[in-house]
C-alpha cells in the first residue's frame, strides 16, 4: 500500500498538481460491512449513516422493503416484509453524496424450508427390473437408491403425480429434485411443475414451465413464486428429449419444501430438530424455526453450549470437552408465545469404552453361517467388525428380534454405536428400535428411548436421553430391520467405567 502511494505522490509532483486541487470527498459511511441481513419474519431496520451532506437515495423497487432516509436524523429505515419463501433474496441501495456514493445491499433469509411427506405417486411410466426402481425409490429417504426406466412414454412426457401429506400448517413452496450423483443416463433436463389442491385435487395448475436442471448429478431446488396452501398433488412433466440419452429417466430423490402457513390466524411455533450433538473438539450446528411469531429468543442452561440468534435459525455451539459426556437444554421462545426444548449433548476425550461380558438374543445363525462369520449374538461384543449376529433363517422365535447386553462395569452409560454387518449392510439393518435399561436401582428394564437407525449401512451413533448411572443390563428391541431380519456387527457402549 505504501508503495502505492508513494507512486501517487510522485506522480502529483510531476504533473505539477496540489494536493488541494482536489475536492475534499463527504464522509459517508455505515460501517466496515455494506451487506445488512433482515430476519425472515419481517423487521424494522434503522441503519445509522455518518455523514456531511445531504443525501439522495436510490432503492431497488423491491416490493418487499420499504426503505427511506431521513436527512436530519441520519438514518435509512428499511420495513421489510416477511418472506414467505425458503430462497434468500436481496435489494440495492444507494446513498449519493455530490460527490460520491455508497452502495449497500439488504438481504433477507428464507423461512426455514418444512419437509412435507409423499403419501402416493402415481405415473405413466413402466419400470425396469420391477420394483427394484419404480417409483417408490424416489420418495424413500435415501439417495443411493432412485427410479429407473428404460421406455419412453408414447406420449415423450415422462410424469410421477405424488401425493402429499395433508397439513394445513405448510404451505408448499418448492420442490427440490436429486438426481443420482453420478448422473448416469436419464438424468433429467426440462422440469415443468403442476400442483392441485384439497378443494379440486384433479384439477392442476402449471406453475413452472421447463425449468433446466442440465442433466447434473447435484441437487436442483425449484421455488415456486407463490407458496400453495392446501396443496393436494404435485405432478412432474419431463420431455424424454431432454433427459440424459434422451431414452431414460433416473431421479434418486424428490423432496417436497414448505414454509408455515399464513393463511391460518394461529400461531405457528415449530422447532425443526428436538436434539443436537457435538463432537468432543467443538461443533456447531443451526436450528430452523419456523414460526409467524415477530422473533424469537432462546437460551442454554449451561454456559459451555453458546446460542446466537441468527434471523430464523438458533445458532448453537460448543468449544473442546475434556470430561465425559456432557448434556444441557436450550430453550426456544416466541415473542407472541410458544416454546420448544432442544436436548443438547457433546460428546468428550474422557468418554470409555465399557465391557459387555454377556449376551443373548431371542433367536441367532450357527456360528458356521457365511463361512463362520454371521451368526451368534457373541459376535456383536467380540470387537471383531467382520462377525456380527444374525437373527434366525428357519422357524425364528416371534418378532420383534431382540438381543440383551449384560455390563461388567458401567459407573455410567452415556451413548452406544451400532454398527452393522460389513461391508456393505445387508438384511437385518437396525431400523426402529427400543433401548430398555436396567441399574442397579431398578427391579427390572425400563424403556429408555426409541431410535431410528434408518437401516441404514453405516454406524449409528445412538445418544440416551440422560446419562444412566450403575448399568447392568441394555436391552435392544429392533422393531423393524432390513429384510424383516436384525443383524449387528458390533454395539459398543460409552460412558464412565467403575
Ligand atoms: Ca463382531
Amino acid at each position: 500500500m505504501k508503495k502505492v502511494l508513494y507512486i501517487c505522490m510522485a506522480l502529483l509532483m510531476l504533473s505539477g498538481c496540489k494536493e488541494t486541487d482536489f475536492p475534499v470527498p463527504t464522509a459517508l459511511y455505515v460501517g466496515d460491512n455494506t451487506t445488512f441481513n433482515v430476519s425472515a419474519n419481517g423487521e424494522t431496520r434503522e441503519i445509522e449513516v455518518k455523514t456531511t451532506a445531504n443525501l439522495i437515495l436510490t432503492a431497488d423497487e423491491a416490493a418487499w422493503a420499504a426503505i427511506s432516509y431521513d436527512d436530519a436524523t441520519h438514518l435509512l429505515t428499511v420495513k421489510a416484509e416477511r418472506n414467505n419463501s425458503p430462497s434468500e433474496r436481496a435489494t440495492m441501495v444507494t446513498l449519493a453524496a455530490p460527490d460520491r456514493a455508497l452502495t449497500l445491499t439488504i438481504a433477507q433469509s428464507g423461512q426455514p424450508a418444512l419437509n412435507m411427506q409423499v403419501v402416493g405417486c402415481t405415473t405413466n411410466m413402466e419400470w425396469s427390473s420391477g420394483a427394484g426402481y419404480n417409483e417408490t425409490k424416489s420418495y424413500d429417504g435415501s439417495a443411493s437408491t432412485y427410479t429407473f426406466t428404460a421406455t419412453k412414454p408414447a406420449s415423450g412426457i415422462y410424469e410421477l403425480t405424488y401425493e402429499l401429506k395433508k397439513d394445513e400448517r405448510v404451505q408448499l413452496a418448492g420442490v427440490n429434485l436429486v438426481p443420482q450423483a453420478s448422473a448416469g443416463s436419464g438424468t433429467f433436463g426440462l422440469v415443468s411443475i403442476a400442483v392441485s389442491t384439497a378443494d379440486n385435487p384433479t384439477n392442476f395448475r402449471t406453475l413452472v414451465t421447463d425449468y433446466d436442471c442440465k442433466q447434473v448429478g447435484t441437487p436442483t431446488f425449484i421455488p415456486f413464486e407463490e407458496s400453495i396452501a392446501n396443496a393436494h398433488s404435485v405432478r412432474i412433466s419431463v420431455p424424454a428429449s431432454s433427459t440424459k440419452g434422451g431414452n431414460n429417466f433416473r431421479l434418486a430423490e424428490i423432496e417436497f419444501k414448505g414454509i408455515a402457513s399464513i393463511e391460518s390466524t394461529e400461531k405457528f411455533f415449530i422447532v425443526l430438530s428436538s436434539s443436537a450433538t457435538f463432537t468432543q473438539d467443538g461443533s456447531s450446528t443451526e436450528v430452523g424455526v419456523v414460526t409467524n411469531s415477530a422473533s424469537i429468543t432462546a437460551q442454554a442452561t449451561d454456559d459451555w453450549c453458546s446460542v446466537v440468534i441468527d434471523g430464523s435459525f438458533v445458532k448453537l455451539s460448543a468449544g473442546a470437552n475434556a470430561g465425559h459426556m456432557r448434556r444441557t437444554n436450550v430453550t426456544i421462545t416466541g415473542s407472541d408465545g410458544g416454546t420448544a426444548t432442544l436436548s443438547v449433548a457433546q460428546f468428550g476425550s474422557a468418554d470409555q469404552k465399557l465391557t459387555a461380558g454377556s449376551v443373548t438374543a431371542s433367536s441367532e445363525e450357527a456360528a458356521s453361517n457365511e463361512g463362520g462369520k454371521g451368526g451368534p449374538v457373541s459376535f456383536t461384543i467380540d470387537n471383531n467388525p467382520d462377525t456380527y449376529w444374525h437373527s434366525a433363517w428357519a422357524s425364528p422365535a416371534p418378532k420383534p428380534h431382540w438381543a440383551n447386553f449384560v455390563l461388567d462395569n458401567a459407573a455410567s452409560l452415556d451413548f452406544m454405536r451400532y454398527y452393522p454387518r460389513q461391508p456393505n449392510g445387508g438384511n437385518g439393518n437396525f431400523g426402529e428400535i427400543e433401548v430398555w435399561i436396567k441399574t442397579s436401582a431398578d427391579a427390572d428394564l425400563v424403556k429408555a428411548m426409541d431410535y431410528n437407525c434408518g437401516m441404514k449401512t453405516t454406524m449409528s451413533e445412538i445418544v440416551l436421553p440422560k446419562s444412566y448411572t450403575n448399568v447392568e443390563q441394555v436391552k435392544v428391541v429392533v422393531n423393524t430391520g432390513t429384510g424383516g431380519h436384525a443383524s449387528c456387527s458390533e454395539l459398543e457402549f460409552y460412558g464412565t467405567k467403575k
